[in-house]
């Protein structure tokens, strides 16, 4: 148990410091702390010893060294079990802390703040984080609260146990490590942004958790979602990223599908409007003005509408009351948008069990940035796959030039292909998908699948567009798509077989576009 005789209290946060120390006061404990927060204290009426006069030095250097000294560092890391230790900080003067109470300079706040970075970097803590981790160390006999929201359950236990047991004590270090390295990371992420280091040795990413998830994949798998402490910190509002408007809490899943689906609508020419299950799209279709966005709903829910039963739905654009009305016609999971009319908004109010998200800032989807995933137990770091590449660098190697018509289908389709995993094959027509293969071991099986969904739906394939994310490594692939009904094709090329493949398309008179650029998803 850690009986506390003297406690330091410097924070930068200040919100419950006060109580915290007039309840301190009130069992005699000596109150030590630093400029700002001393004056805090003081001008509460509280009796509190300086840190100038422990230390028997000044602050100085505008405050950059206050606590950096050894007879705070002594206080909070000698230990009491220890002759030596008890000796040592007799013979310097060094005082026993017992308590302290720490929070950090607000990094996160002023980079967000769009500060200029000498301001950043003075707003970095040295003194804090150095006493934090002193006090954390010797956790059996220096208690450490690093977190505002702790100082009620402190309180609490010094009242009913007339100190701090050891096994809080430990708790209150771990909590400390866990922050000091957290603000650390993020200090070194915002250095390697300013000096573009993308790939640092070590990596050393903050992520904070933003939502408890009730389970994961399935439900005996343990869950949560977090989201970089600084994007936190820039909109502390939308915790999450977006705003959940009404239904059910969201499942691990449904923030799978919906992250693709969004981010697939936004990358649609015109109002994309994606349906998506199990991570694929299932159908896609772009309005080029805002009014024909429940056209868009209905031309994507036709290419397949046994699977878009429960699926995910994005729009990129303004969900009005018509595609509301269409969108309730067929059990749907979730709508994201980046805007809803009001009386959408009410329409799906009586739809209790819709979840409703709203992302009104789609900038930050667009900027590239990095994704990680693991393999065994490490993690494989790449940019975002943003690449996307236009007609301006596209060849035709075919006999058959596409038709206008047939370039505005095939980059529809380029662009729908790549939020399709591999092996992926989609038919379109200008502006909307026909019949979409996807995840198949073989190309050639991901065509037959596509083609024969958009058969099953009674969807006409004659004069189709057809995207492949990689290039056709034999002719049978581009057979099918043919013999299906497809007139124009887009895919990287760069197959050892590409001449076998283009006299393929020649013969059956399809105009075939090469990318030089493939789209995997695995
Ligand atoms: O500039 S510092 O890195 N140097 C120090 O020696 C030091 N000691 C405490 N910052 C230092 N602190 C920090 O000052 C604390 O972590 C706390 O955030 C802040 C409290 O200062 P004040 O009491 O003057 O408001």
């Amino acid at each position: 148990m850690i009986q506390v005789k003297r406690a330091l209290l410097s924070v930068s946060d200040k919100t419950g410091v006060v109580d915290l120390a007039r309840f301190l006061a009130q069992r005699g404990v000596e109150l030590v702390s630093t400029g700002g927060t001393m004056k805090a204290l003081a001008d509460a009426g509280l009796a509190v010893r300086s840190i100038d006069d422990l230390t028997g030095f000044p602050e100085m250097m505008d405050g950059r060294v206050k606590t950096l000294h050894p007879k705070v560092h002594g206080g909070l890391l000698g230990r009491l079990d220890i002759a030596d230790h008890v000796e040592a900080m007799k013979k310097h003067g060094i005082e026993k802390i017992d308590l302290v109470v720490i929070n950090l300079y607000p990094f996160a706040k002023t980079v967000v703040s769009g500060a200029d970075a000498d301001h950043c970097i003075e707003n970095i803590d040295i003194g804090g984080p150095s006493m934090l981790r002193s006090a954390a160390k010797n956790h059996p006999f220096t208690a450490v609260v690093c977190d505002p929201s702790d100082y009620g359950m402190l309180t609490k236990e010094i009242e009913e146990k007339g100190g701090i047991d050891i096994v809080t004590s430990r708790r209150l270090a771990a909590k400390v490590f866990n922050q000091t390295a957290s603000y650390d990371a993020m200090i070194a992420d915002w250095f390697n942004q300013q000096t573009g280091e993308e790939e640092p040795a070590l990596l050393t990413r903050t992520y904070e958790k933003v939502m408890p998830l009730r389970y994961g994949e399935n439900p005996h798998q343990k869950a949560a979602y977090y989201r970089p402490v600084l994007d936190v910190a820039r909109r502390p509002d939308l915790r999450e990223g977006f705003e959940q408007i009404q239904g059910k809490e969201l499942s691990f899943n449904n923030l799978l599908d919906l992250s693709a689906a969004f981010q697939c609508s936004l990358s649609l020419p015109g109002h994309g409007v994606v349906i998506v299950k199990h991570l694929n799209p299932c159908g896609a279709a772009f309005a080029s003005d805002a009014q024909n966005i429940a056209d868009a709903f209905i031309e994507a829910r036709k290419c397949d509408p046994v699977s878009a039963f429960g699926g995910i739905i994005a729009v990129n654009g303004l969900l009005d009351e018509k595609t509301a009305k269409l969108i309730n016609e067929q059990f749907a999971e979730c709508v994201i948008a980046t805007a809803y009319s009001d009386e959408a908004l009410k329409f799906f109010a009586d739809k209790k069990n819709l979840r409703v998200l709203k992302v009104d800032d789609v900038q930050r989807f667009l900027s590239p940035r990095k994704e990680f995933r693991q393999v065994m137990d490490g993690m494989l770091f790449e940019d975002m796959d943003v690449g996307y590449s236009d007609r301006s660098t596209w060849t035709v190697p075919t006999k058959r030039k596409p038709t206008e018509a047939e370039w505005s289908g095939l980059n529809f389709a380029w662009r729908l292909v790549k939020y399709v995993k591999s092996n992926a094959i989609v038919f379109t027509n200008e502006k909307a998908s026909l019949g979409i293969g996807a995840g198949q071991m073989s190309r050639v099986d991901a065509a037959e699948i596509a083609a024969s969904k958009a058969a099953r739906n009674s969807l006409d394939l004659s004069g189709s567009c057809v995207a492949s994310d990689a290039f056709f490594p034999f002719r049978d692939g581009l057979d099918v798509v043919a013999k299906a009904g497809a007139k124009a094709v887009i895919q990287p090329g760069g197959s050892v077989r590409d001449e076998e493949v283009i006299a393929a398309a020649d013969e059956q008179g399809i105009a075939m576009v090469f990318t030089g650029m493939r789209h995997f998803r695995h």
